[in-house]
């Protein structure tokens, strides 16, 4: 397969001005007339014109109707003789019901859905299916009334009524220009929940989320999710909803989370059903961030589009950061946005620095891909949020503001570039470090790798100056190896030994005297910042929020992070002093003495006992101070990674901090008790994460000491929860902790929920989740992949067996006999076929192989060699294998 390049960017030949389609609905053999109006794009020399397809059968090509010369290359139909304007109609044939790819259009349930971006469309009809081609579309759905009562497509529908042979049909027109990706056709039997909603201007609109006939009690939340979305939209950046009707519609079967198709989303059931018996409070607060991310494309990908599939992130990137703040603005006060911004790095960190560090780093705007499926990937979407983030910082909040006002006026209607986005944030705030800086800044665009900033303090008694000296550099990534100093905004304060914040007296600048918090924003290789009236040694607190997506690098003592993890008034930070603590002991233990697997000391202890106790913090927040640095965090900072090892001093400090708090996690447990009607707000939900943490504590504390009460009240608790996370956390509680009850329990869930998919998967995810004892998760993975329920052909259900096990279970899925990576392989070359887009996403469980010791280093690679020798593999399998052994 061939890289598209960058570079190689050309505008369209023709443009695609209107697209009439109508569709005979048949899941064996569906009928689609494409009919356009296209002309010639006179600013680019003259071309035959080249239309993408992709498992397409062709009946008729008509030119101004009449049959036409073409032929085929590959998968394109070419024209070469072609008047400057024409009509042309195309009519092809698909079979949706065989569609196991999820791309075009495809049934699930005995329901058409479409999915099309990135490149589906041309499985639907021959088409220029490239994201710079906006056209008008009308489209005219027919099929069978009994099995298809409900046709939806984009826009308004304008006309529909009975047709012969019990057939009905459909026709809807979308008022706004759009890219093929954006289109949607939804057919089948299905219910919405409906509810009209003014806009500030006065104007209705009409708001549907269409579900199967027995889901309905399952969508209030996503239906105010939506109403919350489009309020904020208005009132924060000004961006009203632009259509009378606003439709999501929810498939079992997709590929990803969801599809911002313009006025009919289509989502992933994950991320719209909830109820107090079914989600969990992560459930309902992915549904609200979803929901907010694919409202918010209808201005941020949808009025304004990419040009090509390189600037993904000005859609991807913008919407993520535009997801955040919506849930951050949602919270009621300073320390359940803090939680957000915790849990939103911790994806970071986690996720997306393993990958900017592995064979599939890229740049936030990429210069290169095979496929680009694969880079729907969490540095476009996360570090493309980190990198609007900062903008936002460079340019103040209402700054921003102004420059997505200007950005949206420059290009409604147009499909852009990051370029473009990053300048109209610059031209309105002509006076901002933005600005100044716009060329510099944009080399987080192009430049992949996680910079590391290395920060030392120099305290000067005599002068009663304070100088903090920062480098920066970034390691090289595949194509870049030397990489050019970024722009870093680090946001900082200091801390007296007593634990009192400082004023800041800059020196240089006067005027900045006495803030408590400083944004220093970093060009240069070496730079330094010195401060001054500064009485005795100060701790600082550097990257206050995290205010730039960087490895930080400072060598705190222990007691200077006890100061941090104690009084920084920075949420964040703290958070951050007691990751650093266990990240330290973690390590230690890691690297030292291999019978000693247990890292952690009274002072930590003490300290964590401390912030469980504190009654001035939220439950919240304490349990991410109490949840230990993940496995794959941990293994991020070691340049050999022993998985066993990991996982070993990982299980160990998780048990040694089980039995040494054991009576505050008994009152923890106790105190985070609610009574009244479950509400899945970010205070009670913290109250029971915390709860949940206390309840797993107890029962690994239970596991060493013998004692049997609090699994048995762990069950009861299982039993009597009155809502999903209650239920769950019970579950997972005697699950983790290996507890013989645990059997009983999951059968009692699945024969609870036999029911409900999604519950279901749960189920399945927990199990292949769960510790390895002597190796014992891998078989029982293969008995799950047995159980009636399981399907490789359903993406979630797919992805609860498998990829909990590939990529979310370290000490279970690297073994020293390499039947994890061996099974991993099989499970690869098993779905590509199916499914190449699942396929390659669980391709990249290996991506880290590289760093691991022997034995796994040799077997994993050999498990990817394996893979990369199938013949006939998809170009999204064979694009991440390769790379991967490049
Ligand atoms: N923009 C959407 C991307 C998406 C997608 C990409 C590849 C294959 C299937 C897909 N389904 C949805 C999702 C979003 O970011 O909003
Ligand atoms: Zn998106």
């Amino acid at each position: 397969p061939v890289a598209v390049r960058r570079e190689d960017y050309a505008a369209p030949a023709w443009w695609i001005d209107t697209v009439d389609l109508t569709f005979d609905l048949d899941p064996a053999k569906t009928r689609v007339l494409n009919r356009m109006r296209m002309r010639r794009n006179m600013d680019v020399p003259a071309q035959p014109l080249r239309l993408d397809g992709g498992e397409l059968n062709l009946a008729r090509v008509l030119v101004d109707g009449q049959g036409a010369s073409f032929r085929m290359e590959g998968d394109q139909l070419v024209i070469d003789t072609l008047p400057d304007n024409f009509e042309l109609e195309l009519f092809t044939t698909c079979c949706p019901s065989k569609n196991t790819k999820l791309m075009g259009l495809f049934v699930s349930e005995d329901t058409f859905f479409t999915q099309c971006e990135a490149e589906g469309f041309r499985r639907i009809t021959y088409f220029l299916d490239r994201p710079d081609v906006m056209a008008s579309y009308q489209v005219t759905l027919r099929a069978n009334k009994s099995l298809y009562p409900v046709l939806l497509s984009n826009g308004n529908l304008v006309d529909h009524g009975d047709l012969p042979e019990g057939r009905h049909f459909a026709k809807w027109v979308d008022p706004f220009k759009k890219p093929s990706y954006l289109f949607a056709l939804v057919a089948g039997k299905l219910v919405a929940r409906e509810q009209r909603i003014k806009a500030r201007n006065g104007k209705e609109h009409l708001l549907q989320v269409y579900v199967r006939a027995g889901d309905l009690d399952k969508t209030e939340h996503a239906m105010n999710s939506l109403i919350h979305s489009v309020a904020w939209d208005e009132a924060r950046f000004g961006l009203p909803l632009d259509l009378d009707r606003f439709m999501i519609v929810a498939t079992s079967d997709f590929n990803a989370g969801a599809m911002e198709n313009k006025g009919l989303n289509i989502f992933n059931t994950k991320y719209v059903l909830a109820n107090q018996a079914t989600a969990t409070d992560a459930d309902y607060s992915n549904i609200e961030s979803v929901v907010g991310h694919e409202y918010f494309h209808n201005w941020s990908g949808d009025r304004v589009t990419c040009r090509d599939w390189f600037q993904l992130s000005l859609k991807e990137g913008l919407t993520v950061f535009r997801d955040q703040e919506f849930s951050q603005d949602l919270c009621a006060d300073a320390s359940a946005r803090a939680v957000k911004r915790i849990e939103d790095v911790r994806v970071l960190r986690t996720a997306q620095f393993p990958e900017d560090a592995g064979p599939m780093a890229h740049p936030v705007r990429p210069d290169s891909y095979i496929e680009i499926s694969n880079f729907y990937t969490v540095t476009i979407y996360e570090k493309g949020a980190e990198v609007v983030r900062m903008m936002q910082t460079l340019v103040g909040r209402k700054g921003f503001e102004k420059g997505i006002t200007l950005y949206f006026e420059r290009h409604d209607g147009d499909a852009v570039t990051c370029d473009d986005f990053a300048q109209a944030i610059a031209d309105a705030n002509p006076e901002s470090e933005l600005a100044a800086l716009l060329p510099q800044f944009k080399r987080w665009y192009s430049q992949a790798g996680t910079p590391r900033v290395t920060a030392r303090g120099r305290y000067d008694a005599a002068a009663r100056t304070y100088t903090l000296d920062f480098s920066q550099s970034c390691p090289p990534t595949p194509g870049q190896a030397v990489k050019e100093p970024f722009v870093i905004p680090i946001s900082l304060g200091l801390l007296a030994q007593d634990g009192r914040e400082l004023p800041l007296h800059l020196q240089g600048d006067e005027d900045a005297s006495t803030a408590q918090s400083h944004t220093m924003v970093l060009t240069q290789a070496h730079e330094s910042i010195t401060f001054n009236n500064i009485d005795s040694q100060p701790v600082p607190s550097i990257l206050r929020g995290f205010s730039a997506p960087v490895v930080l690098d400072f060598d705190y003592t222990d007691g200077e992070l006890l100061i941090l993890l104690a009084n920084d008034p920075d949420p964040f930070n703290r958070w951050e002093a007691g990751q650093r603590l266990a990240m330290r002991r973690a390590l230690a233990a890691i690297t030292g003495p291999a019978a000693d697997a247990a890292g952690l000391d009274e002072a930590y202890i003490n300290a964590m006992r401390g912030v469980l106790r504190d009654p001035k913090l939220d439950s919240a927040f304490k349990e991410l101070v109490l949840t230990l640095p993940s496995e794959t965090y941990i293994s991020e900072q070691l340049d050999v990674v022993d998985p066993q090892r990991v996982h070993a001093v990982h299980e160990a400090m998780r048990a040694q901090l089980a039995t040494a708090l054991f009576s505050d996690w008994e009152w923890a447990y106790e105190q985070n008790q609610d009574t009244g009607a479950y509400s899945p707000d970010p205070l009670s939900s913290g109250r029971r994460a915390l709860s949940g943490l206390a309840l797993d504590n107890l029962c690994l504390a239970a596991r060493a000491s013998g004692d049997t009460v609090w699994p048995g009240k762990t069950l009861q608790r299982f039993k009597d929860a009155g809502n999903m996370t209650d239920r769950f956390n019970a579950l997972y509680a005697l699950v983790s902790s290996s507890h013989p009850l645990a059997q009983q329990a999951l059968a009692r869930f699945h024969a609870l929920f036999k029911d409900e998919a999604l519950v279901i998967d749960k189920w399945f995810s927990l199990q292949a989740g769960a510790p390895d004892r002597g190796g014992d998760v891998l078989p029982l993975v293969k008995q799950l992949m047995k159980h009636p329920d399981f399907s490789l052909k359903n993406p979630n259900r797919a992805r609860s067996v498998i990829f909990s096990y590939c990529s979310a279970n370290p000490g279970a899925f690297h073994r020293a006999d390499a039947a994890g990576y061996v099974w991993w392989s099989d499970r690869v070359i098993e779905l590509d076929p199916i499914n190449p887009q699942v396929a390659a996403r669980l391709a990249r469980a290996l991506d880290r192989w590289s760093k691991l010791a022997e034995p796994y280093r040799s077997a994993a690679r050999e498990a990817i060699a394996r893979v990369a020798a199938r013949p006939d593999l998809s170009k999204d399998t064979q694009e991440v294998v390769s790379r991967a052994l490049a």
